[in-house]
């Protein structure tokens, strides 16, 4: 399906370059060859959001997204509409098994994923030590447990495919990608990853990708 409003209005994506969230709807604009601006907008700024902000996203998150007179905020809600609402690839199996599948390790990449690669192992012993904050011990070994459970399970899913859904590019790929791409710069990240040789294989397949590139993921 194209865009009920035409191939010229362009989405606004609000956020920062580095969320994993704002890359998982960037990725999905991109994988479906649609240009966007990305309006600087970080809730970890020491001034905080601007108020108006609010009127985007109430929850205070990012990304928010504007097409054409359109907001959106969720990134789930955001890279659907962009997948049904723009021509290119589908990026969801059109077979309901393999949908369902697609659907499932977005949810474990959202409810556990996130928290433990990204904020749990990657923050912890990349991001706070090149900070020279000291980082939280016990939360970095708990985080590498959960990690390790999270890529156990969805190597487990993926079942030898060449994607985590399927023989096909899906969502659920664009989910993880981001956040594979910060737990792997840690040693034990790495490691983590090295373990499961197809979720290996899949994460160099995904990192010479273009919409990776493009976005500056995998480039240490
Ligand atoms: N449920 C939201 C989660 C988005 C999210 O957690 N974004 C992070 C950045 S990657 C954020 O805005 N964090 C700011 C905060 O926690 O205050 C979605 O799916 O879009």
């Amino acid at each position: 399906m194209t865009a009920p409003d035409g191939p010229a209005a362009r989405p606004c994506v609000f956020g920062t370059p580095d969320s994993v969230y704002v890359r998982i709807v960037r990725l999905t604009l991109a994988e479906k060859g649609v240009d966007h601006d990305l309006v600087p907008v970080d809730p970890f700024a020491p001034e905080g959001l601007p108020p108006s902000y609010g009127e985007r996203h109430p929850f205070g998150r990012i990304p928010a997204f504007e097409h054409d007179g359109f907001r959106l905020y969720e990134t789930g809600a955001i890279t659907r509409y962009v997948d049904e609402a723009f021509a290119g690839a589908p990026l969801l199996p059109a077979e309901v098994r393999a949908r369902a599948r697609a659907n499932q390790i977005i949810s474990i990449a959202d409810s556990y994923a996130y928290r433990a690669l990204v904020w749990g192992v990657y923050v912890e012993r990349v991001e706070k030590p090149a900070q020279g904050v000291p980082s939280d011990e016990a939360r970095l070994v708990g985080a590498l447990a959960e990690a390790r459970q999270c890529l156990a399970a969805i190597a487990a899913l993926m079942a030898g495919a060449p994607y985590l859904a399927g023989n096909e590019l899906s969502l659920a790929d664009l989910y993880l990608a981001p956040m594979v791409d910060y737990v792997r710069q840690a040693p034990e990240g790495a490691e983590l990853l090295a373990a499961h040789p197809g979720l290996a294989a899949w994460w160099a397949r995904m990192a010479a990708r273009p919409s990776l590139n493009q976005l500056g993921l995998c480039a240490a």
